[in-house]
């Protein structure tokens, strides 16, 4: 055991906040909820309006709705607003009238005669597929595996991100004992994830569903490297099965558009900060071919 590279810190009686402490995300972190601002949601021409970020969050709900799409359900067209949780968009009055608790992304469905909102990415897929009648199963065994799993990713989610990835690499000094805590955690999650895929094809069985959609951007994202460049330090490609999916569900071309929407980092072909038409995407590859020649 190395020395810690934390002082002692013993908690007051009640805590208060100092603003100072937020590390990377001081900015935007803040006890309380509730609007910065006035600020109205933009509404597009299509039946669906998502305001998202091209996080793992975001994907799940890009990923879905360019799967719909690709089945050919035309009530799945959707406008993509980018909101810019750095900058606070999240914590705009429209944005927290659509998800009171700012963060992203956050559904409308203006389809009806009133606005569904729809906010936590769990709740959007399930929505989502039951609208539609695609990627939940309705026979019960089959169902319940799905929504298991589904809720799993839920739960399991905030350790990854919010416990590894945050003491890996953003909290503003290397905590040993945090970064034990949720590597361990990581691994063991992955290591859930390996065993089940070593027995069947997709988290609920044979088919792909929502399940899939929720784990992959997190999962998926940590095996590619795409998440805290932490794929050498967990030893991911020991989970075979993880790979093996991670490949299969990384090929689909609906998975590859719904990676590009909201995204403002990497190559800048593969960033489509908004998307409010399929051909959006047509103009990203001419885009790509125009800088390679
Ligand atoms: N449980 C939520 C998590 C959403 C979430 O954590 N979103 C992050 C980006 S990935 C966010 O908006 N953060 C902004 C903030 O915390 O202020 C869901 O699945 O929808």
């Amino acid at each position: 055991m190395s020395t810690s590279s934390t002082s002692e810190y013993t908690p007051p009686k009640v805590w208060t906040w100092d603003k100072a402490s937020g590390g990377r995300f001081a900015n935007i972190n803040r006890p309380i909820s509730g609007p910065t601002h006035e600020k109205e949601l933009p509404v597009g021409r299509h039946p669906l309006q998502l305001y998202s970020l091209g996080t793992p969050n975001g994907v799940k709900v890009t990923v879905m709705l360019e799967e719909l799409l690709a089945l050919g359900h035309r009530g799945a067209e959707y406008d993509a607003w980018l909101i810019k949780i750095g900058d606070g968009d999240q914590f705009g009055s429209g944005f927290v009238a659509a998800n009171p608790n700012s963060k992203i992304p956050a559904l409308v469905d203006r389809s009806g005669p009133k606005p569904i909102r729809v906010f936590e990415t769990g709740a959007i897929l399930t929505y989502l597929a039951e609208k539609f009648g695609a990627f939940l199963p309705t026979e019960p065994a089959a169902r319940a595996e799905c929504l298991s799993w589904l809720f799993w990713q839920m739960g399991s989610a905030p350790y990854l991100g919010g416990g590894f990835g945050h003491f890996y690499a953003y909290a503003p000094t290397k905590i040993e004992y945090a970064i034990d805590r949720f590597a361990m955690e990581t691994k063991r999650l992955l290591h859930v994830l390996d065993t089940r895929l070593g027995e069947s094809e997709y988290l609920a069985g044979s088919e792909y569903t929502i399940a899939d959609i929720a784990a992959w951007p997190w999962y998926g994202g940590l095996m590619n490297n795409w998440l805290y460049g932490a794929a050498e330090f967990l030893n991911v490609e020991e989970y075979k099965n993880v790979r093996r999916w991670t490949d299969a569900i990384g090929a689909r071309p609906a998975v590859r558009r719904g990676r590009m929407v909201n995204r403002v980092s990497g190559e800048p072909s593969s960033q489509l900060h908004e998307r409010h038409d399929a051909s959006d995407f047509e103009t990203k590859t001419q885009d790509k071919v125009a800088a390679q020649s």
